[in-house]
């Protein structure tokens, strides 16, 4: 696969690269580092995402992005960090006619929608993945790159403490603070430089916390409680992560109001239940401890669904 995207690459001019709606710190760090190497070649990198940046990661150095689905030709088109392709939001049922389609990434529901498909599902992150591209490809990792793929090991593996943080993890980010990334610089950006916002909606999304047989945990988060606390979807990155610290709680769930009777579910495991097989049934996807799907109905349509789906997956 890597001889593959070598020769595309190094015949080629012109590319696009793009990840996934709600972009993560994975999906940017991969991009925005793949952009500026193909860069660093020579070579012209057209960023396509569907979302803004969240702020938490504003402080990325990164290219200009443009958030229309570009209808050009491209020599070829990347994808990063996507399990299925209409990940990539509005555009993406063009970006299937696009060929040839480079599928990077690690996800374990990865469809393999790419006319050519680099997925190593045991990859700690994307960023990992790109980073041996890289080096495959013979590519000096400046500082930018090295920020950028410090920041989506770092974010994928959950600050280093998650199953997938892997003695090659740890190895690519030593690589990257050689490279010139500050790992307390970056730490301080992502983690401590909320809005205090973000924590009037926290307050307001415990309120609605309710355990289960002590194992699962669930709260949610309604279009109310963002126009109370003056917030936005950005601002809930974490909470379910923080609900899964619970001693105990086997899988922490949060709802998120999209419109009404439809909720994007975001779902945590430590290891005993598979969570991306739980939003799998419901059309989504992820990995073992760290999945997400959407489900229609009213918030306790939603929440039996998924206690049912839990109990059965059990
Ligand atoms: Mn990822």
């Amino acid at each position: 696969m890597k001889t593959k995207i070598k020769k595309l690459i190094m015949e080629g001019q012109d590319f696009l690269v793009t990840t996934h709606i709600d972009p993560d710190g994975d999906a940017i760090g991969s991009a925005f580092a793949f952009a500026f190497a193909l860069r660093s070649l020579g070579k012209k990198a057209t960023v396509y995402f569907n979302d803004q940046v969240p702020y938490r990661y504003e402080f990325l150095p990164g290219p200009q992005i443009t958030h229309t689905m570009p209808h050009g030709m491209y020599d070829a088109v990347f994808v990063l960090d996507c399990g299925s392709l209409f990940r990539i939001g509005k555009g993406h049922e063009g970006a299937a006619l696009l060929k040839p389609l480079v599928n990077i990434d690690h996800h374990d529901t990865n469809d393999l929608f790419g006319t050519v498909n680099l997925v190593d599902k045991k990859a700690s992150s994307t960023g990992e993945i790109i980073y041996r591209l890289l080096k495959y490809l013979k590519i000096t990792i400046d500082k930018n790159m090295a920020e950028n793929i410090y920041t989506a090991v770092f974010t994928d593996t959950g600050s280093l403490r998650y199953e997938n943080t892997s003695l090659s993890a740890y190895r690519v980010c030593e690589e990257m603070v050689k490279a010139g990334a500050n790992p307390s610089q970056i730490a301080m950006m992502i983690y401590e430089n909320h809005p205090k916002e973000r924590y009037l909606l926290l307050g307001e999304v415990l309120r609605t916390l309710a355990t289960y047989n002590g194992t699962v945990a669930i709260a949610h988060v309604t279009g109310d409680m963002f126009e109370k606390t003056g917030t936005n979807s950005e601002f809930v990155d974490g909470f379910v992560e923080f609900i899964k610290e619970i001693r105990g709680i086997e899988v922490a769930v949060l709802m998120r109001e999209l419109d009404k009777d439809l909720y994007k579910i975001s779902m945590r495991g430590k290891g005993t239940i598979d969570v991306a097989a739980i939003c799998n049934m419901f059309g989504g996807g992820g990995h073992r401890n760290a999945a997400g799907c959407r489900i229609e109905g009213t918030i306790e349509e939603t929440r039996r669904k998924l206690l049912d789906a839990l109990c059965a997956g059990q």
